[in-house]
């Protein structure tokens, strides 16, 4: 029997809900105008976390933008900034927009404590504060916030393969479309079938063919060097190959060592009129040169298509572009 592949490390290893915390410590920002507070947040937090802090509104931003912490722990009252206005600045911001938020105040009141939630954040802490109390609501919202960065993750990971799903390569097709027609910068598309794979299936069952599946993208993957680069599964056989910055003579070069090391993997296929092997079809297409006017990135998925049609119909276990 063809060995399986030690499957690639993704989100989809830790699915299981207790298991969302990373292995890394989480990132705390403490956030307070009184060194005093501070001191109290630190000695209740420090150990299995990792800690910043910050005594302005301008340095927690900052902070939020340069450390990227998991959680932040916001004073409401500060001189110059108060913590609703960071909290606004937070939110509207580009990037970490989403970083979840646990107010700490001295008011007192469902007044007060309405106006936090309401503002935006998970939570509300009242000081002066218990270090128990602390530990156990920063528990429960990083553990929230792992669980929901997993999801986010799995939701654009196909499961089968390992490799980005259909919905990521749409989503990121459209943007690097975008940023090669600013820019006039190359953007090339390889897309790859499996040759014969439904007399696969009838030959060797949905179980084998689903392990071929798993071979063939895990080869794409080893292929693909930059981190820009994505390998998707496309449909049901097929996957895509997204290079941004790479030219047409380039790809065509790399689709070649691609058809040559899913022939090497040597997967029996008794039942393929191509080769006694698994074998895959290849067609590359690439956007060059000055922004074509009107186009749009379905043109380049349409261009790959014809080339794999191309390929298919020159005999298969090939490269057209
Ligand atoms: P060609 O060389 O022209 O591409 O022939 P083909 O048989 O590969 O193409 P066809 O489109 O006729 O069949 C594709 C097969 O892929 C049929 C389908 O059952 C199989 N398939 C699609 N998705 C999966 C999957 O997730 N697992 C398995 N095991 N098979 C799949
Ligand atoms: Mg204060
Ligand atoms: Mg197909
Ligand atoms: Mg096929």
């Amino acid at each position: 029997a063809h060995p399986e592949p030690r499957p690639p490390e993704t989100p989809a290893d830790r699915l299981e809900v207790g298991q969302a915390w990373p292995a890394r410590k989480p990132r705390l920002l403490l956030v307070d105008d009184q060194p005093v507070h501070l001191q109290v947040l630190y000695r209740a937090l420090t150990g299995p976390y990792q800690l910043f802090m910050a005594t302005r509104g301008e340095q927690a931003l900052h902070l939020v933008r340069e450390q990227q912490p998991d959680l932040v722990l916001l004073d409401v009252v500060m001189p110059d900034m108060d913590g609703f206005e960071v909290l606004r600045r937070l939110r509207a911001a580009r990037d970490r927009a989403d970083t979840p938020v646990i107010f700490v105040t001295a008011h007192e009141g469902a007044d007060i404590e309405s106006r936090c939630l309401e503002a935006g954040a998970v939570d509300f802490i009242s000081k002066p504060v218990n270090p128990a109390v602390v530990r156990a609501r920063v528990r429960t919202h990083l553990t929230l916030k792992f669980q929901s960065d997993l999801l986010r993750a799995l939701a654009f990971i196909d499961g089968l393969t390992g490799v980005a799903n259909r919905r990521h390569f749409d989503e990121r097709l459209a943007l690097e479309w975008g940023r090669a027609q600013r820019l006039g910068t190359p953007l090339s598309l390889i897309l790859a079938d499996v040759d014969h794979f439904k007399a696969y299936n009838d030959h060797y069952g949905h179980q084998a063919g689903d392990a071929v599946l798993r071979h063939v993208a895990q080869t794409l993957r080893a292929h693909v060097r930059r981190p820009a680069d994505m390998v998707a599964r496309y449909g049901g056989e097929e996957f895509a190959c997204l290079l941004p910055d790479t030219p047409l003579a380039d790809a065509q070069a790399l689709a070649e060592r691609m058809q040559q090391a899913v022939r090497d993997l040597a997967i029996p296929h008794r039942d393929s009129r191509t080769a006694p092997v698994v074998t895959a079809s290849f067609g590359v297409a690439a956007r060059e040169g000055p922004a074509l006017r009107g186009a749009h990135p379905a043109l380049l998925l349409g261009l790959a298509d014809a080339q794999l049609y191309e390929a298919k119909h020159q005999g298969r276990a090939r490269v057209c572009a």
